[in-house]
């Protein structure tokens, strides 16, 4: 048996990039004797400044969205990371198992740090990927399906988790990421050598929530590359690469059958369907999405019972830890 987890940072509006990166593949994951845990790690949208309210109102969204891609709370533990306390207890005592030569690496930080100027450099935002290692590895998660921004998180964590249990024996079980084929990073659609990002200007991503006109604008907006034939070549033509890797992350067609289907046919033509493919399947997801946030009763009874579930694994896992290391 497997133990699957991933997360969803409440800093924005759930974005394409983080649909066809990671969401849309978890649900798959679901029952095939695979032990499946999915949570929102609101603790770590602390990293930038944020409203209060806002916070509570996109935990309670990305739960929504969890529900609305598929994932069933009967098959999959889904909990609220601020509600298993065991999260931030693991995370101070593994940060002394982790050198800030390692965290200097980080690519995420130093991108972030650029872009957030002086905030930026908040000491949380630093530290991160080592809270992230402490939520992976309170349940001795096998495999954690991300896109491909958080590859190096998940390898620290595999070092971290190597490091502990050379020291103090078999502690920890030591994950590995697990990235789509295609899609796996979605460029920003007016600067395509940026990743997508949800905390990043609208006119650059496409939020889940987005509206049917808004959507077919911004692809018809969307930058592309100097010639005009719809072609992967993620090197020479990185615009129209990622509005292929979107167009089959859309349609699971193969970017063979994408070639085919639009040969002797220019970049409008493409974007204009794109566009409406988008907005149709975001719309029916959208109706499913407003279901399940109407009824926040039903929504917060989900996540009480799923924290309590997981902290019955973690309060174990942090037992363990603190005896072996000498915690009383
Ligand atoms: N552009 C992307 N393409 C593919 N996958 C992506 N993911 C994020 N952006 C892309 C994947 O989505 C999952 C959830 O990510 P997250 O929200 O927890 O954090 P993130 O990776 O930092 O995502 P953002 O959108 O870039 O958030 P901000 O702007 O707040 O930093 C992860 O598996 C991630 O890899």
């Amino acid at each position: 048996m497997k133990t699957i987890l991933s997360g969803l940072k409440p800093t924005g509006e759930m974005t394409i990039g983080n649909y066809i990166g990671a969401m849309k593949h978890w649900p798959l994951t679901q029952g095939k004797g695979n032990k499946t845990i999915f949570f929102v790690p609101n603790a770590h949208a602390l990293t930038a400044r944020q409203d209060p309210k806002e916070i509570r109102k996109r935990t309670l969204d990305l739960a929504a969205w969890l529900l609305t891609v598929g994932i069933d709370p009967k098959e999959s533990t889904i909990l609220i990371q601020s509600m298993v306390s065991a999260h931030s207890e693991l995370f101070w005592i593994l940060d002394n198992y982790v050198t800030m030569g390692e965290l200097n690496r980080m690519t995420q930080f130093k991108d972030k740090s650029k872009k957030l100027g002086p905030e930026g450099q908040l000491v949380g935002l630093y530290s991160y990927p080592v809270l992230m290692a402490a939520d992976i590895l309170l349940y001795d998660s096998n495999e954690v399906p991300v896109g491909e921004d958080q590859i190096q998180h998940v390898e620290l964590t595999r070092d971290i988790a190597n490091r502990f249990n050379k020291l103090y024996g078999d502690t920890f079980v030591l994950p590995k990421a697990t990235v789509p084929k295609y899609g796996a990073r979605i460029m920003s659609l007016d600067e395509p050598s940026v990743k997508m990002s949800k905390s990043d200007h609208p006119d650059s991503y496409i939020a889940l929530g987005e509206d049917k006109d808004s959507v077919i604008k911004k692809f018809k907006r969307a930058v592309t590359d100097s010639d005009s034939v719809v072609s992967y070549d993620k090197a020479a033509k990185p615009a129209i690469s990622n509005l292929i890797e979107i167009y089959i992350g859309f349609t699971d067609k193969s970017i063979e059958e994408v070639e085919v289907l639009y040969e002797g046919k220019r970049y409008g033509e493409f974007k204009q369907d794109l566009g409406i493919i988008v907005s149709d399947k975001l719309a029916e997801l959208q109706h499913k999405f407003e279901d399940y946030r109407a009824d926040e009763a039903s929504l917060i009874e989900i996540l009480e019972q799923g924290s309590a579930k997981a902290r019955q694994i973690a309060d174990k896992k942090i037992i363990e830890v603190k005896s072996k290391i000498g915690l009383l």
